[in-house]
């Protein structure tokens, strides 16, 4: 794509992208550097050349506008520092390409002749793995054993064909614990040649990530191995994920690949859903079965497809309850049903830090944060955080809904807002005339011991 086609891309609703000025005479020959400041969902990007397919919708991100060259299709990507925002309320230091991490997303057709730039503007040597794909050895990016790493300041070039259609992954094999950990990495759609292949209304695709960043600090921790305190979907925690909207009796593909450090069992309300791909290509029909949660392991790719026949806002999650809680205290002792009473008063006298919580539950949190009796450090989020229609939804981290709507406009993914749901069909309160609530006691053994634990101590997470 040329510099003119991109701004008549730009008119479609790619706002937020821009042209970065780089040295027209050193880059002459090369894509000029596209990048991307904001982090909501960009519609999707239309072929304007080469052959057609069906674009994909990346989740909080943006596909990758190219030049055609003498037939080849030419991608250019910027390895670079970025500041991202995780959720309204937190940014974060994070390595990226184009503006962005994750990268932008890369959409070419099976059988293209692609040729993807490389520059390193990282404080370190990198190179790029295209996960997945079938290509000459010499071009798989592992820094060492194919090429020599990209030093910082200089350009590669990456040439093959795009052999196999299917959902893949792009991130660095060098330095590849510490690059990942800062964010480096983006999604690879190879569409079929034939647009009529597994046709769908809408396809999503993003990325889990995650990260350990300190409250009240930016940059990640690199050599965290598992307990990571960021559970993100391309590179957001709920509620800064957007919602996948869609349209009534759409068939609605969500790609899904896993570039964290262990497995995320994704799930869905409401309807039943077909794995239909996976890193090694389509599933044929007679060999795939109905899921609601399908279990995403580090370093896979799964598509899955159904059709939204159900109105409503779905949730659509990772189904390890950890991983839809964000920064804040995941090494609180349990306080359930530990009476607490006055006992806060006295103690906030001796340790002004200390706060008992958790009496009823966790639930109490969100509404203490709420009513500013809990003050956050500066830059982190709330443990769990987003607000429905009815009240908190004591959510963070990888969780976002499926808003099903009748009436949509085929390119239509705005924010619809919230369902409204047909009279009758909401759960509610009943007026029954019972006896008083009884529980049982707990069981306490001996005297209680008194632990003094401050809230903001994230250690061990
Ligand atoms: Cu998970």
């Amino acid at each position: 794509m040329d510099r003119r086609n991109f701004f008549k891309y730009a008119g479609l609703g790619m706002a937020g992208v821009a042209v970065s000025a780089v040295s027209k005479v050193a880059l002459a020959a090369i894509p000029e550097i596209i990048t991307s400041e904001v982090a909501n969902t960009q519609d999707p990007l239309y072929p304007g050349t080469g052959r057609p397919y069906q674009p994909v919708v990346t989740l909080n991100g943006w596909s990758l506008p190219w030049k055609m060259n003498n037939g080849v299709k030419e991608f250019h990507l910027v390895a670079e520092p970025v500041v991202r925002e995780i959720a309204p309320g937190m940014k974060a230091n994070l390595w990226g390409y184009n503006g962005q991490s994750p990268g932008p997303t890369i959409e070419v057709v099976e059988g293209d002749r692609v040729r993807i730039f490389v520059t390193n503007r990282l404080p370190e040597k990198t190179s790029v793995h295209w996960h997945g794909q079938r290509l000459p050895n010499g071009m798989d990016g592992v820094s060492g054993l194919t090429q020599p790493a990209i030093e910082p300041g200089k350009t590669f070039v990456y040439e093959f064909q795009a052999k196999r259609p299917g959902t893949f992954m792009y991130h660095p094999h060098a330095d590849e614990m510490l690059q990942m950990a800062m964010g480096m990495m983006g999604s690879w759609i190879t569409h079929p040649k034939n647009p009529k292949f597994m046709p769908v209304d809408r396809d999503f695709v993003f990325l889990l990530n995650a990260y350990d960043i300190e409250p009240g600090s930016f940059t990640p921790k690199v050599n965290t191995m598992l307990d990571f305190n960021l559970w993100t979907w391309n590179s957001r925690a709920f509620p800064g994920i957007d919602p996948i909207v869609v349209r009534k009796d759409d068939r609605v593909r969500i790609r899904v690949g896993n570039l964290t450090m262990t497995n995320h069992p994704i799930h869905l309300h409401g309807h039943e859903f077909e794995v239909t791909g996976t890193d090694g290509g389509w599933v044929p029909k007679t060999a795939r079965w109905p899921e609601v949660t399908t279990d995403v392991a580090v370093g896979q790719m799964r598509a899955i497809e159904f059709v939204a026949n159900e109105p409503g806002d779905w949730a659509f999650h990772c189904h390890k309850s950890h991983h839809t809680m964000n920064a804040m205290g995941h090494s609180f002792p349990t306080m359930i049903g530990v009476k607490q009473g006055d006992l806060m008063k006295k103690i906030t006298n001796l340790v002004p830090d200390y706060m008992p919580m958790g009496e009823t539950g966790m639930s109490e949190m969100t509404d203490m944060s709420e009513m500013m009796d809990m003050p956050l450090p500066k830059n982190t989020l709330p443990m769990m955080m987003g607000n429905g229609q009815f009240g908190s939804l004591e959510m963070g981290g990888m969780f976002t809904t499926v808003k099903v709507r009748d009436g949509l406009a085929k390119n239509d993914y705005k924010n619809p807002g919230d369902y409204k749901n047909p009279s009758g069909t909401v759960a509610h309160a009943v007026e029954m005339d019972l006896t008083k609530v009884e529980r049982q006691k707990p069981h306490v053994e001996g005297e209680l011991e008194l632990n003094v634990r401050k809230p903001i101590n994230h250690s061990g997470h």
